[in-house]
Order: C-alpha cells, then structure tokens, then sequence
C-alpha cells in the first residue's frame, strides 16, 4: 500500500485505522500485524534515523539494551508521534493515552541474541494492566532473521508462571516457563519494513536469534490509557509522556519534550538526565 503525507520520516497517512476485523483480532488473540506505516521514502528516512542512532551510542552499550530513546532524542519522540500509528492505536485504548518507553530491540547477522518467551506485564508495575506495544520494522523481519513471536490468545490466561534466566544471548531475563507455551498457537509477526504490529502486555512473546545475513531491527514504542498508574517505588524515573488526548487522571509524573539529541545510556532513566 502506498501512504501518502509530506511529514517528517516519510510518507504516512491519516487515513488508515484499524478495521472491526483487526479490533475483534486484538481482543481475541492479543495481537494485530502487518498494519501500514511508512511508504519506501519514509523506509529510507526510517533506515537512516536507525543508523544514526545507533552511532551515537559508545562501542561498549548494547543498542538493544537501552530504552528512553523518547525522552533523549527530539527525533525519536517525533517519530513516536506519527499520526497514522497514534490512530491504530487509539483505535484499541481510545482517544486520551501517553507513551513511557521507546527502545530498539536489534539482532545483528549472528549475533546469538534471543529474546526469551514472556509476558511484559508479569514484571511491569502498571495497573490495570492496558499496555499497547507497538513494534515498528525498521528492515524486514522474518523467520529468517528472528522475528517476534507470539502465542495468540495467551493475554487470557492471567499472569503466567516465569523465571529468571540470566544466560547472556538472552535480552531479558524473565522468562516463561516451558510449560506455559502453547506451540499450536505460535504466530510469527513477519512485517515489511516500515508495518508495525500491536500487542496486548499479556500476551506471551519472544524472539529466535537471527542466523540471516541481514539485520532485524524494530522499535518498541509503549502506550498506556491515562487512567494506568505506575508504583514509582519500582519504577522510580517513570514519566508519562503525553502522546494523545488529554490527561484528566493525572496519576503520574509527566515528562517533557526532549529538546535535544542525546542517546540513553540504561533502561530507565529520567528526563532530568538527558537536558
Ligand atoms: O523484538 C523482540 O523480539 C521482542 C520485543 C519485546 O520483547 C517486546 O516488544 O516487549
């Protein structure tokens, strides 16, 4: 599909949201994919913003490993803003809704890493739990070079039994019990450069490493209702960053536009830092 509008990173349309079918599919499975973003010239833009943020970054941190780009890059935030996936969104948690997290998950021709199977909201300190995540595909990814999995329908099944892996190839230490996978209802979310899919924070999911010769990069964008609250005793440099709508809740600390081009350095930090 060719998606036209002459913002920044490309080329993108307000007009696409998500039909009923992928609302009933979201629900039912806790997942969508394949939903359009950018054209090639957004790709490109998409490929270049990729590249140069991956730069800035010392040799000894791990892209993958850090999050907050939102808070430490003005470029980063904007492309967190783009309307076409602010609709999609707003399409599964309504209108009034912030981001708390931005963050490259990469996987280097053979480079080993294996994102284990889990549920983001067994070790998120957000209730209710309404977490949407966005993966955008900054380059194809597939079964070829470690694309995300996920287990439909598992968002229904509560909080399920994990723990804790530390091996070093894997990006997360949580991980699901074995038992806990259902294999029947494996999906693999293969997008094109420039779709992204959504998923429901209880939904099972995980990646294989990628034995391709190609990279396979998505950006994780986290969007939560404003009625979603954060325990600052776990998270303490937790920021809601208005991303739609109005905040008439006001359960959180609020965060501010970054106005500069800086790089983050953990996976939590405060907007403080980055000024
Ligand atoms: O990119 C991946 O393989 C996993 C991403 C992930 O764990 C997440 O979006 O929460």
């Amino acid at each position: 599909m060719n998606i036209i509008s002459p913002v920044k990173f490309g080329l993108s349309s307000d007009k696409r949201r998500l039909t009923d079918a992928e609302k009933e599919q979201y629900k039912r499975d806790g997942y969508v994919k394949n939903l359009p973003v950018f054209s090639a010239e957004g790709v490109s833009e998409l490929q270049a913003l990729f590249q140069e943020l991956a730069a800035r970054l010392p040799a000894d941190i791990d892209l993958s490993s850090v999050n907050m780009w939102h808070k430490a890059s003005l470029k980063f935030n904007e492309l967190c803003r783009n309307s076409t996936i602010l609709n999609y969104v707003e399409d599964i948690i309504g209108p009034n809704f912030y981001q708390w997290g931005g963050q490259f998950f990469t996987k280097y021709p053979n480079d080993g890493s294996v994102v284990p199977w889990h549920q983001d909201a067994q070790y998120w300190p957000l209730k209710p739990q309404r977490t949407v995540t966005v993966w955008l595909a900054v380059f194809d990814s597939d079964e070829g070079n470690g694309a995300m999995k996920i287990v439909k329908g598992s968002h229904k099944k509560g909080i399920l039994s994990h723990h804790t892996n530390p091996a070093p190839h894997l990006a997360l230490e949580q991980e699901a019990d074995a038992d806990t996978i259902d294999h029947d209802k494996i999906v693999t979310l293969s997008l094109k450069a420039g779709e992204i899919s959504l998923h429901d924070d209880g939904t099972l999911h995980g990646s294989d490493a990628n034995t391709s010769d190609r990279v396979r990069s998505g950006i994780t964008m986290r969007f939560c209702p404003t009625n979603v609250k954060c325990d600052l005793d776990v998270w303490p440099t937790f920021e809601a960053y208005m991303a739609r709508g109005v905040d008439t809740h006001n359960l959180n600390p609020v965060g501010p536009r970054p106005s500069n081009e800086l790089y983050p350095v953990r996976k939590f930090q405060h907007s403080s830092e980055f000024i």
